[in-house]
């Protein structure tokens, strides 16, 4: 009897473990559906990209042979969602058992898990880091720090590794790469492609069903094939790699790309594998090319930050995305759909992630990030929206940015301090401040940045959790040595602009 064999959206690698154990008569079943498109409002170049991306790859593997059974969004047949079409499926070809490549969402773990068929979920090992591996790392831990975990996963793979000891002497090149933003980008940004029928295709069938939601469709030029991906990865290592280190954390009002890669799109779908990424960084340093700051700096993001996020999630089971200890509930404003606000650094990200599906890391930490953490507003709201509009959101690695990293709902986790800042912050890495309607100098009064008057707020606020932290010491010793009625006109000046802002004013 044949059996049926899942690939989602984001699997789109031929070495698949699923595909991997496909035999003669197995029919491969890949679906576009309503459910998955829509249970949040995702971004439209997110939905267009994933469903290029799908088609070319199923057209592959019906070259290689294998019988595949695609559905397409606007097929009559289509129930509409991943259980539905493969309960559908499974009565067209006599299936009873499907094998799956486990999900990177406990959601459609469940789904699956759920259905009337036999259904074995194999573990996705497009990782480095096995989530049983991860799971004997971190127990007995008293605290989880990537730092630590990115150490392992160099030994393991031998990445920048000479001898047994790590190239250069240190494991960490962090403290070289904080510069500011530079004046100019010396290079013309990532790769772009020129859509193809297939994406002409998928663009007027998003344009169609999807025209509504958030986000610029068009113009489009994300790869959506793995040749495409591998280009545009060759692209990166020869123009950007080398000053990748140096303005990781920098933001630029005039340059949305800076030095990043642009290509956790094409990781996170499957088209690039994280190893083949690193090993072409690792070239480049072995060539002279790039230097060992960019090179430490790039691969630990990959081996350790993207590989550390999928271990939390998984450790931390589906509830995770629910937390809040913080007990913040404010509504998320308008702003981050779009609507206007004066604060130029927020207004230029979102406009940014709206016409992109792409936002690079400080954007997405310290600007967005930062905003709905001092402004209370609730990490789950907050959740959706990271998971909606960018185009590599799937939540086994958004859920522990967003929640962890960026708004500490799961109060430090793996973060030994949330991640806030007032303007200052801003106003060193990146320039926005110079054109923004607020001033970043001002601390209280007319014009003064939100960002100053939320920050203190959100201490005072959070006093008791935070007062004995030593890492936040400094802030509450600052904090106290304000005069008793400047502390006083701060946190009524922050406590009007959230009622401002709550209550759609433009603020
Ligand atoms: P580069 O800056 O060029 O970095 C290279 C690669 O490193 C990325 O492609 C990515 O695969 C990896 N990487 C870097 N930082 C992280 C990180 N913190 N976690 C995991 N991988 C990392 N990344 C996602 O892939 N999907 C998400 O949904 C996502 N949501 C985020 C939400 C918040 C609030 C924050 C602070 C970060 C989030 N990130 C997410 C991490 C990071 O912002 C993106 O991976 C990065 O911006 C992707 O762009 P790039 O390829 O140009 O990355
Ligand atoms: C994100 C997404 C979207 C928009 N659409 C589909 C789809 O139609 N079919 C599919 O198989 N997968 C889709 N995905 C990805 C899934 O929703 C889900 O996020 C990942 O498979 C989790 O690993
Ligand atoms: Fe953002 Fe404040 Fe700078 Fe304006 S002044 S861009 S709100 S940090």
């Amino acid at each position: 009897m044949s059996r049926l064999i899942l690939v989602l959206g984001d699997q789109l690698t031929p070495t698949l473990s699923a595909l991997r154990e496909a035999e003669a008569g197995d029919v491969i079943v890949m679906a576009e559906v309503a459910d998955e498109a829509a249970y949040v409002p995702h971004h439209p170049k997110k939905i267009a990209f994933l469903f290029a991306a799908m088609r070319k790859f199923a057209a592959r593997l019906e070259a290689d042979g294998y019988r595949v059974a695609y559905t397409r969004l606007d097929d009559p047949d289509n129930t509409g969602s991943i259980p539905g079409e493969l309960l559908r499926r499974a009565e067209e070809v006599g299936a009873r058992e499907v094998i799956a490549t486990q999900p990177g969402e406990w959601r459609l773990i469940q789904l699956l898990d759920e259905l009337p068929l036999t259904v074995r979920q194999r573990p996705d090992d497009r990782f480095v880091c096995s989530i049983p591996e991860f799971e004997r790392w971190a127990e007995d831990r008293k605290t989880l720090r990537m730092e630590f975990f990115y150490r392992e996963m160099r030994r393991k793979t031998g990445l920048l590794m000479v001898d047994g000891e790590p190239a250069g002497g240190q494991w960490n090149f962090d403290h070289e790469n904080r510069k500011p933003a530079p004046d100019s980008i010396d290079h013309g940004g990532p790769m772009r492609f020129t859509p193809d029928e297939t994406t002409e295709e998928v663009l007027a069938l998003v344009e169609r069903r999807f025209g509504n939601s958030f986000g610029d469709l068009r113009p489009f030029h994300f790869a959506t094939d793995r040749g495409q991906a591998r280009r545009a990865l060759a692209h990166f290592v020869k123009h950007a790699l080398p000053k990748f280190g140096d303005y990781q954390d920098a933001m630029l009002d005039g340059d949305r790309f800076l030095y990043h890669a642009l290509i956790s799109f094409y990781m996170n779908a499957g088209l690039l594998d994280p190893l083949e990424v690193c090993r072409a960084a690792e070239e480049a340093w072995h060539e002279g090319h790039a230097p060992l700051n960019a090179v430490e700096g790039f691969v630990r993001q990959i081996i350790g930050w993207r590989e550390f996020m999928r271990g939390i999630y998984f450790l931390h089971g589906p509830d995770y995305t629910s937390r809040n200890v913080l007990g913040h509930d404010r509504d998320l404003p308008w702003f981050y759909w779009g609507g206007e606000t004066k604060m130029r650094c927020i207004a230029k990200t979102v406009e940014q992630t709206k016409e992109e599906a792409y936002a690079h890391h400080i954007q997405r930490l310290m600007v967005t990030g930062n905003f709905a953490l001092l402004a209370g507003i609730d990490p789950w709201q907050v959740h959706e929206w990271y998971l909606a509009v960018y185009a590599d959101a799937y939540e086994w690695v958004e859920a522990p940015n967003v929640i962890g990293m960026s708004q500490f709902a799961d109060g430090g986790v793996f973060a030994s301090k949330p991640y806030v800042s007032s303007g200052n912050y801003i106003a060193k890495m990146a320039d926005y401040c110079g054109q923004c309607h607020y001033s970043v100098k001002k601390k209280t009064g007319e014009g003064a940045c939100p960002f100053n008057l939320l920050f203190w707020h959100f201490l005072n606020r959070h006093r008791a959790r935070f007062e004995n932290n030593p890492r936040m010491a400094q802030m509450y010793r600052t904090w106290d040595r304000m005069a008793e009625d400047r502390r006083d006109t701060v946190l009524a000046e922050a406590e009007g602009f959230l009622a401002r802002m709550s209550a759609g004013e433009v603020v």
